[in-house]
């Protein structure tokens, strides 16, 4: 059963996930990082969606760790925290189908951890990006020491952490945290519509690119380009590839017309 702070909506081929609980800004207790991990890897694959919007409800995407139950924790504890956000945020990164962020308001802390494992990011004039884990004497835990500077670079995560910069969404698009800035209130709309086209591609292409691109970024390049062949091959022998390739040669398919 999902999450009583999530709410999952199935439209045709997509799912539309909103974390819901605005009076908290969306912060992540345990019980909701929990419930995402449940989500992701039990309930979106029965559902058979091809992609999936994860949003959050109230005026901001996520207000990161519920620092309510930062209780202390000895050394131990805080590995097995930590490991639990790794959990979930895998989970996300390479769960079932391609997850578009739609982004509004606070996108702070582990909300921005959350937002780094998603797949693509649509964020509104509202939103701000911020890690204020360096002004709280903690560090990020939820993968962001590798998600995020993939994203915008060590260098800017180290500014943001040590001098508790805020990004504005223009500077954050800039940066490199959105792929797509929209106008207020028109994130939700825009994932959806990016999911939509998102399920209409052959599913092995998703998987090609959830699955084996971030594993060949990190690999040596001559092994990356082995990689990329095998996947290739995989990826093109499959049925659906020849009748789409076979479209386009028979006219019947769309040209790629200038952006
Ligand atoms: C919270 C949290 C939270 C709000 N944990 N309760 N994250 C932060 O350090 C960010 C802390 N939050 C904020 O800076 C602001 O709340 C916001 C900029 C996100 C939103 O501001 P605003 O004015 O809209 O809301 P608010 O009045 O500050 O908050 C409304 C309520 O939500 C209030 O509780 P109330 O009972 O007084 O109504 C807040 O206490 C509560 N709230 N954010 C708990 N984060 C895996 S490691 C990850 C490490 C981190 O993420 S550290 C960064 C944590």
């Amino acid at each position: 059963m999902t999450h009583k702070d999530i709410l999952l909506e199935i439209r045709g081929p997509i799912a539309v996930i909103r974390l819901n609980r605005p009076a908290k800004r969306n912060a992540l207790n345990d019980s909701l990082i929990l419930g995402l991990r449940e989500l992701f890897e039990k309930e979106l694959p029965e559902t058979g969606v091809r992609a999936a919007v994860l949003d959050g409800a109230g005026e901001h995407f996520c207000a990161g760790l519920d620092l309510s139950e930062l209780k202390e924790r000895d050394a131990g504890q805080g590995l097995y925290h930590s490991r639990m956000w790794h959990a979930a945020l895998e989970q996300v990164q390479y769960g079932p189908v391609p997850v578009v962020a739609a982004l509004h308001g606070a996108v702070v802390g582990g909300g921005l951890e959350l937002a780094s494992a998603c797949h693509i990011r649509v964020a509104d004039e509202t939103a701000f990006y911020a890690l204020p884990e360096g002004s709280r004497g903690i560090f990020v835990g939820g993968g962001g020491a590798v998600r995020i500077p993939r994203l915008i670079g060590a260098a800017r995560m180290t500014d943001m952490m040590l001098t508790g910069r805020v990004y504005n969404a223009q500077d954050g698009e800039r940066a490199g945290f959105a792929q797509y800035l929209v106008p207020q209130g028109q994130a939700s709309a825009r994932g959806i519509e990016l999911a939509n086209r998102i399920a209409e591609n052959a599913p092995l292409t998703n998987y090609a690119l959830m699955h084996a691109l971030p594993r060949i970024a990190e690999q040596p390049a001559d092994q990356g380009f082995l990689t990329e062949a095998l996947m290739a091959a995989i990826a093109q022998s499959a049925p659906e590839a020849k009748t789409r390739v076979k479209a386009f040669l028979d006219g019947k398919a769309a040209k790629v017309r200038k952006g």
